[in-house]
């Protein structure tokens, strides 16, 4: 069974997605998520001009020469443009593996470890009333473990808070906080890191005395902070037994971690914008973090994520993999297929696509019991409407820029 095509498909049903289609001489096609956020279009050429032409006449079983071949081959390894290319030509051939099986794609992977796979939902409100109307929502819905986000005092808009409480969970508007805004370049927003380290202990004392122990909190720094305050934040939510607080200090200084560490026992995880194995190696092995945030999408696909969760399992450290609206149906699909046979899997992000994108992706995947099932159907469970696709091209969007109040550039 030999690669006959491998098509580029961007479309943007409310957001901008990256899709790469493989079809092979028997016609059987897979697919997989190549989408980089403000970013889509380099990973488009990527795959168009360069991987796509490689891939025709290949075996289409063979997937680790595959994935050998691309990062290896290159010669200019690592980085997210290679590795979400990387990950699409993997997702899409473990995709065609599947179907040829007759099989969903978990039973390949090892089978099932688990029912289903817990994952947490987004909550956010500018203040204390909307935050508690989106997670009384998010509850209500089903879900058992949700992201805390707020406004600051004396900060106009800040990120993962929807500026909308209206509409309700997986609806358009629901996230309009959605970070990439489409425009030709990107907002600006600012940041006060003290007005934000004062703030945050007081909201999940009010979250966890209304909402009770049980339900599982997580908190999400975006890596804006230094060690020092990433560990005075971390000891401050000590009382509220967080499930993880991510991506406290920016992510290319593993030592960073090791500062934080030695001052709290809130749990750490890290890693959404990591692509191989080598950005987690002091980190897993001097056990500074408890969860690892690669997806599937930007870490070199399934093959990609399994050698990393392989590595993490080794020193109890547990999958955590990144879900946000920007990983695509395709995307979030494989993450669930996997998530499901690991057996260190942790926690999924699932932040609910918007009506349209889920019309075009039509993912099978099912939400029950605060977690998600893959599909039954061999392969991912996707199904991808080329001609509804078509009806939403490329809009430029763009992530936000940081400032601080002096004016100077900050971590995102
Ligand atoms: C966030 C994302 O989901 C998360 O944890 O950090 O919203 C992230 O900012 C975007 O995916 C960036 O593309
Ligand atoms: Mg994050």
């Amino acid at each position: 069974m030999l690669i006959e095509r491998a098509d580029v498909i961007i479309t943007s049903p409310g957001r901008n997605f990256v899709t790469l289609k493989i079809t092979t001489s028997d016609g059987v096609v897979g697919h997989g998520d190549a989408t980089l956020n403000g970013r889509e279009l380099s990973v488009a050429s990527y795959l168009d001009d360069h991987v796509a032409p490689l891939l025709v006449g290949r075996d289409a079983h063979a997937i680790e020469d595959t994935w050998q071949y691309l990062y290896r081959g290159g010669y200019w390894r690592r980085g997210p443009v290679t590795m979400a290319a990387i990950a699409a030509v993997d997702t899409a051939l473990w995709d065609i593996k599947a179907k040829v099986a007759g099989l969903p794609l978990y039973q390949l992977l090892g089978g099932p470890s688990r029912r289903r796979c817990l994952v947490y939902g987004h909550a956010s409100g500018k203040d204390l009333p909307e935050l508690f109307d989106s997670v009384r929502e998010h509850l209500e819905a089903g879900f058992r473990a949700v992201r805390v986000q707020t406004g600051v005092p004396g900060l106009d808009s800040v990120y993962g808070v929807a500026s909308s409480a209206a509409a309700s969970v997986g609806e358009p508007g629901r996230y309009d906080y959605e970070p990439a805004r489409r425009a030709a370049s990107p907002a600006e927003e600012s940041w006060d890191t003290r007005a934000y380290l004062r703030h945050v202990p007081s909201v999940f004392e009010a979250v966890r005395g209304e909402f009770g122990e049980e339900v599982a909190l997580l908190h999400d720094a975006h890596h804006r902070l230094t060690p020092i305050q990433a560990a005075k934040l971390g000891k401050s939510l000590e009382p509220y037994d967080l499930f993880w607080l991510e991506d406290v200090t920016p992510a290319e200084n593993q030592e960073a971690l090791r500062w934080v560490r030695h001052h709290t026992t809130t749990p750490l995880a890290i890693g959404e914008v990591f692509n191989t194995i080598w950005d987690y190696q002091h980190l897993v092995r001097e056990q500074l973090i408890d969860y690892v945030r690669s997806p599937i999408t930007h870490a070199g696909g399934i093959t990609g994520v399994r050698r990393i969760l392989d590595y993490a399992a080794l020193y109890q450290v547990k999958s955590g993999m990144h879900g946000p609206t920007d990983v695509s149906p395709v995307g979030l699909a494989a993450a669930v297929h996997l998530g499901l046979a690991v057996h260190n899997f942790g926690i999924q992000e699932y932040m609910v696509h918007s009506e349209r994108t889920r019309e075009v992706f039509g993912p099978t995947h099912e939400f029950a019991q605060g977690g998600l099932r893959p599909s039954e159907e061999p392969g991912l469970g996707i199904h991808f409407d080329e001609e509804l696709a078509a009806e939403h091209p490329y809009e430029p969007a763009y992530l936000p820029v940081n400032r601080l109040l002096d004016g100077s550039v900050h971590d995102w």
